[in-house]
């Protein structure tokens, strides 16, 4: 006998993110799931983001991992409202933990939550958290053929981010050749070309998320 685990645990989860929307939405609270492999720069990229939009909005952070409170740390150092989630092993954060992080949240107050997943580029994308975009980090260390590697992520992406731009010059990455796979997957996302330890083209980055938050 086989037994599907995988379907309820998906209309369970689908259930209370729409909840969970229903929720930001009536908050004009705006929410990013940042999907991306352990290393990419995804605290990183989240500080500068952090930087950049500060002063326009109230911003709070659900940092996701499965053991550990360092990146959360990181950002309450900047002043920012941060909740950490010890996923205890799972590879990914589903809706009911976002549900028990934001009991911790003022939403009332809040214009963005960005949520840092759990570094893989793989589980994270089929879990929706009640977002209302999921955006996925590639660096450039990684290399230009995991879009062919791990479509799925590249598809679910509504924008990406080509981060760690400064080492191109020491890495065989073709730019070239990652966005003609990306584009294949995903013909209008657009590529941020970012250097997030050093704030390079976070400007458009956060224009793009920031024309987002005030529709919202
Ligand atoms: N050269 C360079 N290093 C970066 C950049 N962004 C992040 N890093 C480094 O990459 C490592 C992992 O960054 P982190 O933000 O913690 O990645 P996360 O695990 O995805 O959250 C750290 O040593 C960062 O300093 C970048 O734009 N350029
Ligand atoms: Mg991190």
């Amino acid at each position: 006998m086989q037994i599907d685990l995988k379907q309820p645990i998906l209309e369970k989860n689908d259930r209370i993110a729409s909840e969970l929307r229903e929720r930001f939405a009536q908050n004009h609270v705006y929410v990013v799931d940042l999907l991306a492999s352990p290393g990419s720069g995804k605290t990183s990229t989240i500080l500068a983001t952090i930087d950049a939009l500060r002063d326009e909005f109230n911003i709070a952070i659900i940092e996701g991992d499965i053991a550990s409170s360092v990146d959360a740390e990181r950002i309450k150092a900047q002043g920012i409202a941060a909740v950490q989630i010890n996923t205890g092993g799972a590879c990914h954060l589903e809706s009911d933990m976002v549900k028990r992080a934001i009991d911790v949240l003022d939403l009332e107050r809040l214009d963005l939550i960005i949520i840092e997943n759990v570094g893989n580029l793989v589980c994270p994308t089929d879990f929706d958290l009640g977002e209302n975009v999921k955006v996925m980090i590639l660096s450039v260390p990684e290399g230009d053929d995991k879009p062919l590697k791990y479509p799925g992520v590249f598809q679910v992406a509504q924008a990406i981010i080509l981060n760690k731009v400064d080492t191109l010059p020491v890495f065989d990455f073709d730019v070239e050749a990652f966005t003609s796979s990306v584009k294949r997957l995903n013909p209008q996302v657009p590529i941020f070309h970012v250097a997030a330890t050093r704030g390079e083209g976070v400007e458009e980055w956060a224009e793009w998320l920031a024309e987002r938050i005030r529709q919202a």
